[in-house]
C-alpha cells in the first residue's frame, strides 16, 4: 500500500484509525464536511465537543468516534482564505501537522483527511493541496508509526487537484 492514497468518497464511510474533521474553531458543528460527520456520529459526538472549549485554527482536538466506523476523529479548524496575506498557507499546514501529531499520540497507524478549507472556507484548491501534500509527507517521515494517509476527496476536481499536487511533490523529492 502506498503511504499516501488520494480517493474520492464520502470520510463518514472510512474505516481509519482517525478521520480528520474540517471544523471551525467552536468545534459545535456546522455544514459540508463536519456536518455529515455529526449526523453519521450521532449526538454523543456533539456532547463530547462541549467539553473541549473550542480549538484554535490550525490546531487539532481529538473526540471518539461513536456511530462511526473509524475509531478517532481528530477535529481541526483550517484556516478562512483572506487572500492569502493573513498566514494563510502557515495555519493550513499546520491543521495537517498538529493531526498527524495528535493521530501519533493515539498510536494511530492509518488517518483519512478531508480536503480542509477548500469549501465553505474558499482557500484556493490547488495551492490547498500542494500544502496538504508536502505536510502530509513531512509528517510521514516525524511519524514512522503511521503508515498510511489516505485524502478522501468529496468530487472529482479535489481528488484531479490532490493526485496533481501528489505527482508534483513526489516529483520535487525524486
Ligand atoms: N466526505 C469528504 N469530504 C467532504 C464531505 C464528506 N462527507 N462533505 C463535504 N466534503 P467544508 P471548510 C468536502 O466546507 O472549507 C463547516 O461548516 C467538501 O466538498 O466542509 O474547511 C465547518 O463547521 C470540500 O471539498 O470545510 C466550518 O464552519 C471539503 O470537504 C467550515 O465549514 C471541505 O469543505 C469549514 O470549511
Amino acid at each position: 500500500m502506498k503511504p499516501i492514497q488520494i480517493i474520492t468518497g464520502d470520510i463518514t464511510t472510512i474505516h481509519a484509525d482517525a478521520i480528520v474533521n474540517a471544523a471551525n474553531t467552536s468545534l459545535l458543528g456546522g455544514g459540508g464536511v463536519d456536518g455529515a460527520i455529526h449526523r453519521a456520529a450521532g449526538p454523543a459526538l456533539l456532547e463530547e465537543c462541549r467539553t473541549l472549549g473550542g480549538c484554535a485554527t490550525g490546531q487539532a482536538k481529538a473526540t471518539g468516534a461513536y456511530r462511526l466506523p473509524c475509531r478517532h476523529v481528530i477535529h481541526t479548524p483550517g484556516p478562512i482564505w483572506r487572500g492569502g496575506t493573513a498566514g494563510e498557507d502557515r495555519l493550513l499546514a499546520d491543521c495537517y501537522r498538529n493531526c498527524l501529531a495528535c493521530a501519533a499520540s493515539l498510536g494511530c497507524q492509518t488517518v483519512a483527511f478531508p480536503s480542509i478549507s477548500t469549501g465553505a472556507y474558499r482557500f484556493p484548491l490547488d495551492r490547498a493541496a500542494r500544502i496538504a501534500l508536502q505536510a502530509i509527507r513531512d509528517g510521514l517521515r516525524v511519524y514512522p508509526a503511521i503508515t498510511c494517509v489516505t485524502i478522501v476527496c468529496f468530487d472529482a476536481r479535489t481528488c484531479a487537484a490532490y493526485e496533481q499536487a501528489l505527482a508534483e511533490v513526489e516529483r520535487a523529492h525524486a
